[in-house]
């Protein structure tokens, strides 16, 4: 469960219940600057041993005077947990646990000797809480309730009907214990309480529980807080932001409550609707259906794991929260994998992929904002590693807003991580038209990060004629390195993005010309002797390399600069690189990496291979004690089993889901973005209805297709762009109106020619004569 700030899971026992919950500011630390002074004294070096293949002494050189200070960033924290004790539930009949996702309501309930007990656990965004809400049919609630802290500070106290939990999350994270430098104490304070606001029993305490007992109606409310601000400034008091929270909920009842939540929490969810078929299949328990979905392949499941990443994405970033982490806000370590930090390149990035498209724009609102931060940090970086203007951020932030290279220089040391954020800053301009947006929080990010870059990039020593990145890495594979594609891609991007920013706000055109001309000198994608595309300037790629990164297709996805239509020998070339990296070795073992071949796959239109991705990622945990952990990446509750437990697959299927509907990332001649309707449709999703995804223009679409054909698009135009409307090699073209709403049947689409077409796109449509039409 969660409302975006407050995160909980809920364990489900009858005896003994576990809510563990979370709230997004508890984490290890205090404001503070890591970057490391005067880190640029040896950059000119690094570039030199690199050139001259001294990789190992770079490594060395890079490690002692270009890191982080400390090395390491910290770590988000688990808050605490709520233990329920019922005596005597310990053998149950008719158990049922369930998360009903079209409310967002979690339910446990069984039968105790007659009594029917039920608990339902919601997470409320305009009540600021979490409740729990037990009842008793044909008997009584006898029960405990007490608080829990994982931290050693902490004190918990009963007033009355509450319970309080006091404390500091001072324990020392996976940073502290492996880092030979000093860290930022703690110093970050919290406060959670627990009240019982309705009972129709009596309630009785001791020094650290409440029991209940003869009720047949509770509510227990969970309010908690921190002494968070922003990443500068923890001056807040979190018992009195405790307090306002519990006084606002005074005289609320939890019907009232749970109906103003399920309004709240439809109004992002409703957006979009997708329906693709039911089989009795469907209507087995989740761990089940994805235990056979290898088999069965009922696209309901699809749907399922499509509306689960739109569940966890409203749950865990809302406006005003921090974004979702590693885990989300689902931490229940204090030494989390990887501290439960933001990890730059890629998996952040992969939590926000379906922001956009899938209708939930203001959700990338923390992102935003956590993007802005590190556009204040990240110049502190570029002035003490670069001695250069602008910001640049590396492969890791926290709360604190890290954006040195942190851990290790072989992977630490890759400035394009906030170059890659600002993609997303882009995309929500793309997507809603906001010029006033444009004009103030995301052309500032944008432009203070091109001028970074626009004198970062260094002459090839090669080719003098290009310009390259480094010292930098192509993420986790190679080591330290001189010009990795990636850089190169994702540096076009954003340059492209701050040109055509700074056109349509009628700013800068001077800086915009300058970053034209260094866009067109950037080292190009290069295709190597195996029919690859490089991962690196000299081509050296293994065939037999299964690393779970793909950096290098990054202009094929998220980016937009390869495709099948407009660049056909890169994207064989993609085709070659994803054949050697195959689904097998490190690549197959991580959930996210599956999830990007989804969005790989469906980007080169081939939505056979997208769907096998899919299929890779829907794959059960049996028993965590016996995994093959090559394989298996969803948990019962379908939360990404990374291995860790990590909850970008999550989004990236999501993502790569829609991405097999509609894109919308390719441009025509005047400008205008081309609608690509259905362009990766697996025969397994032959038939469906999707209503609400969004396209790049202001569009929303409701599409209807059967026996792999499209029927119908409805277009609700939001902004009155013009519509380039494609399917397969028809397209339709209309002057659009913001407001109306255009409906087509696919016939009204005309064969454009000559218009290159993907062969897979071609191969999958059968002919017309064999499908019946429906009319809208
Ligand atoms: C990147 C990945 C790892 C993991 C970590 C959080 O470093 O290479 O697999 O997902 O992020």
């Amino acid at each position: 469960m969660g409302n975006g700030r407050l995160g909980a899971m809920i364990h489900g026992g009858t005896a003994r219940e576990t809510i563990q919950f979370n709230e997004d500011t508890l984490w290890t630390g205090q404001p503070h600057d890591y970057a490391n002074q005067g880190a640029y004294e040896v950059l000119e070096d690094l570039r030199d041993l690199l050139r001259n293949d001294r990789q190992a002494e770079a490594h060395a050189l890079a490690q002692e005077r270009f890191m982080s200070r400390p090395l390491r960033q910290l770590s988000y924290q688990p808050f605490g947990t709520i233990q329920l004790e019922f005596p005597g539930h310990d053998d149950v009949t008719q158990y049922r646990r369930s998360l009903d996702i079209e409310n967002a309501v979690a339910t446990v309930s069984y039968e105790v000797d007659g009594t029917h007990y039920r608990r339902e656990t919601i997470a409320s965004a305009p009540d600021h809480a979490l409740l729990v809400h037990l009842t008793a049919e044909e008997g009584s609630l006898d029960f405990n309730i007490s608080l829990d802290s994982p931290h050693q500070i902490h004190q918990i106290r009963i007033e009355g009907d509450e319970i309080i939990l006091q404390g500091m999350a001072n324990d020392y994270s996976m940073a502290a214990q492996q880092g030979p430098v000093e860290y930022p104490e703690s110093e970050l304070t919290y406060e959670a309480r627990l009240q019982v606001s309705e009972n129709d029993g009596t309630l009785t305490s001791d020094s650290n529980q409440l029991r209940i007992e003869g009720a047949t109606r509770v509510t227990l409310q969970l309010v908690a807080a921190t002494s968070f601000v922003n990443y500068n400034d923890i001056s807040a008091d979190p018992a009195e932001r405790c307090s306002a929270y519990t006084s606002h909920l005074k005289g609320k009842d939890y019907q009232e409550i749970k109906q103003r939540h399920i309004e709240d929490y439809q109004k992002y969810l409703q957006r979009v609707s997708l329906d693709l078929g039911v089989s009795e299949k469907s209507y087995r328990p989740t761990q089940q259906r994805v235990a056979t979905f290898k088999k069965d392949e009922d696209p309901n499941l699809v749907a399922l794991v499509f509306q689960y990443g739109r569940y966890l994405l409203i749950s865990s970033s809302r406006p005003g929260t921090q974004p979702a982490n590693l885990q989300g806000i689902w931490n229940d370590q204090l030494l989390p994998p990887w501290d439960s930090k933001y990890t730059m390149n890629i998996n952040v990035e992969m939590n926000y992929w379906p922001a956009e498209v899938t209708n939930l724009s203001e959700l990338s609102q923390p992102l935003i904002r956590m993007v802005q931060d590190l556009s204040e940090t990240g110049q502190q970086v570029a002035e003490e590693h670069y001695n250069l203007p602008g910001w640049v951020a590396h492969h890791n932030t926290d709360l604190w807003r890290g954006a040195a290279p942190i851990n290790h220089a072989n992977h630490g040391i890759w400035p394009t991580g906030g170059a890659w954020l600002c993609q997303h800053l882009w995309w929500h301009y793309q997507f809603s038209g906001d010029e006033e947006y444009l004009r103030s929080t995301a052309y500032p990010a944008l432009k203070t990060a091109s001028q970074f870059f626009a004198d970062y990039l260094i002459p090839s020593p090669d080719n003098p004629e290009w310009l390259i990145s480094g010292p930098s890495n192509s993420p986790e594979t190679g080591g330290l390195v001189m010009g990795p594609t990636m850089d190169h891609q994702i540096i076009r991007n954003l340059f492209s993005n701050t040109i055509e920013a700074s056109q349509i706000l009628g700013v800068d055109q001077g800086f915009a010309a300058q970053l034209e001309e260094l866009k067109e000198k950037i080292a190009p994608n290069q295709i190597g002797r195996h029919g690859q595309l490089q991962e690196w300037l000299p081509d050296v790629d293994d065939p037999n390399n299964t690393h779970r990164h793909i950096s290098h297709l990054w202009g094929l996805f998220p980016g937009n600069e390869i495709h099948p239509l407009t660049t056909p020998d890169l994207a064989a070339a993609c085709q070659v690189t994803l054949d050697h990296r195959g689904s097998a070795g490190d690549g197959g073992r991580m959930g996210w990496s599956a999830a990007w071949k989804i969005n790989f796959m469906a980007r080169l239109l081939d939505g056979e291979s997208a769907f096998a991705s899919l299929k890779e990622l829907i794959s059960p945990v049996i028993q965590e004690s016996k995994r093959d952990s090559s394989r298996e990446k969803l948990y019962v509750n379908i939360f990404d089993a990374n291995p860790p437990f990590q909850i970008e697959e999550n989004f990236g299927a999501t993502s790569g889901i829609a991405e097999m509907l509609l894109q919308s990332q390719l441009r025509a001649p005047d400008g205008s973005y081309y609608q690509d309707v259905l362009p990766a449709l697996p025969d397994a999703l032959s038939s469906g209805i999707v209503a609400g995804l969004k396209g790049r223009g202001g569009f929303e679409f409701t599409m209807t297709w059967t026996q792999g054909r499209l029927i119908s698009v409805q277009v609700l135009s939001l902004l009155g762009s013009p519509l380039n409307l494609r399917y397969a090699d028809q397209i339709l073209y209309r002057e659009t109106k913001a407001g109306e709403v255009l409906s087509f049947l696919a016939e009204d689409l005309k064969k454009q020619a000559p218009h290159p077409v993907s062969p897979c796109i071609k191969s999958k449509i059968p002919p017309a004569s064999s499908v019946s039409h429906y009319p809208l």
